[in-house]
């Protein structure tokens, strides 16, 4: 009873949707000492004795930055529409505050312009999380002036790129430089304070709503945005105590970040809860949330998995419903408790794969808080890739993941949500951050510490979807 048209897997994106690849700063482009770029929060904390597996670094990493021409060359091969890329803070101005080090800019301008000669469009962020370590020195993001300071460093991108950027991105996921950074310590700087870091959440936010009129008032035309690290959270039962709990790890991750940007306020809930540590959000200024939610033309989001969670009392009930419950949490006054599926497909990170999710929160955003144009600013999976014996890198479950993922990103489209792009994470192999090189995120190889690169079959297979603006239609099992 199926007609040919019904049985048609292929998905047709919008002949205008924009297909890119992103990257990181500190990830990818090694040089650390070169040129005049000062040490970041992330050169302290990798260089820190088992902060990072294996006590890797982003010293050398991809050698991106030796290496940009061959790197310009593969995306052109790819034939992206746009790249998203960060700079690093401390390339520019070393110290985080005062003297500008033209050598730094010099190399994003010659990025930039290696972009625009090739029909690719530029897509900035401007913090990805390598603070100048003068600046943590002072205090770090638990401080009102690295928000000025931050402001400052973005009149100077601004002046310098102008038009020549197609997209600005505030910052690259908050959550994790506050959350992560000063909260659990697992990124740099590796502090593990509640009230700092919820300082650090309010202060991130405000640099980014200090950097938008900036952006608007240097480059007339700039098209400004902020990329969050946002989830769809599930309940592991219908129990009132873990839909709380799914409230509880939505409110820290999603709605403590698009509360304020979307509805200018911070969410009671998460207030109440964070009253209870100091300084929180006592470090609230009046008139900083009108800043913080100016208007945005763009938002970009990051999707990787969805979370499944129970309150930390109904562990047991849990089990015996056959989750597999997390033994912790990384944030142990949120009392609540990480669920795997059993049987569910997970990348090296151990992240569930769900695809669902994605088209779930997209709607999700859609109907709560904005209709602006998404960007799917990042998504992809690590796997334990190997070069084989014939030479290639034939990684079918990122294939997999990402045809699964954009299917979901398609569903989104269907539903009505307007997204508009799809970068994926990540263009190469490179230092991912508290796992250093031990996981693999890129369409392309790297070979640490030489840094030859070797497209693998994700690589091939993205760039026959951008060429046909197709992908063959998947599901991941048991997404509905
Ligand atoms: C993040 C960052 C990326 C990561 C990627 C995989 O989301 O943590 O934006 O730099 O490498 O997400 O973890």
């Amino acid at each position: 009873m199926t007609s040919s048209t019904t049985n048609d897997r292929t998905r047709h994106f919008p002949p205008t949707f924009l297909w890119g690849a992103a990257t990181a700063s500190y990830q990818i482009e090694g040089a650390s000492t070169v040129d005049g770029r000062g040490p970041s929060i992330w050169d302290t904390f990798s260089h820190t004795p088992g902060a990072v597996w294996n006590d890797d670094n982003g010293d050398v990493a991809c050698d991106h930055y030796h290496r940009m021409d061959e790197d310009l060359d593969l995306m052109a091969d790819l034939d992206i529409g746009a790249y998203r890329f960060s700079v690093a803070w401390p390339r520019i101005i070393p110290d985080g505050t005062g003297q500008v080090n033209q050598r730094g800019l010099d190399f994003y301008r010659r990025l930039v312009d290696g972009l625009r000669d090739r029909d690719i469009e530029p897509t900035l962020t401007l913090y990805h999380w390598d603070l100048p370590q003068p600046l943590e020195d002072r205090g770090g993001w638990t401080v009102r002036d690295t928000a000025e300071a931050f402001a400052a460093f973005v009149e100077v991108v601004a002046r310098t790129f102008g038009d020549d950027v197609e997209r600005w991105i505030t910052l690259n996921e908050p959550w994790c430089s506050s959350w992560l950074g000063y909260g659990s310590g697992h990124h740099a700087p590796g502090i593990r304070d509640i009230g700092m870091a919820a300082a650090a959440n309010h202060h991130l936010l405000l640099a980014h709503g200090l950097a938008v009129p900036i952006l608007r008032e240097t480059i007339a035309q700039a098209k400004v945005g902020i990329t969050l690290n946002l989830s769809d959270h599930r309940p592991g039962s219908e129990d009132p105590l873990d839909v709380a709990a799914a409230r509880r790890a939505d409110g820290n991750l999603n709605r403590l970040f698009l509360d304020p940007i979307f509805h200018g306020r911070y969410p009671e809930d998460m207030l109440a809860h964070y009253s209870k540590f100091s300084p929180g959000f006592s470090v609230v200024h009046e008139g900083d949330l009108e800043l913080i939610s100016r208007p945005i033309d763009f938002l970009g989001v990051n999707y990787y998995s969805p979370v499944t969670v129970v309150d930390e009392s109904r562990a047991t009930e849990a089990r015996t419903a056959g989750y597999i419950v997390a033994t912790g949490d990384q944030f142990p006054d949120l009392c609540l408790r990480g669920l795997e599926t059993p049987g569910r497909d997970r990348t090296a990170m151990d992240w569930e794969i769900q695809a669902a999710g994605l088209t779930a929160l997209l709607v999700h955003i859609r109907d709560e808080y904005s209709t602006l144009p998404i960007y799917i600013t990042e998504n992809g999976a690590a796997f334990d890739d190997y070069v084989d014996p014939n030479g290639r890198v034939l990684d079918f479950n990122r294939v997999a993941y990402l045809q699964e993922h954009i299917s979901a990103v398609h569903d989104a489209i269907d539903a009505g949500v307007n997204v508009q792009g799809y970068f994926v994470w990540s263009l190469l192999d490179n230092f991912e951050w508290a796992f250093g090189y031990s996981r693999r995120f890129g369409i392309v190889w790297v070979d640490f510490p030489t840094g030859t690169r070797l497209p693998k079959e994700s690589f091939h297979w993205y760039r026959d979807a951008i060429a046909s603006n197709t992908v063959q239609y998947a599901q991941s099992p048991g997404s509905r």
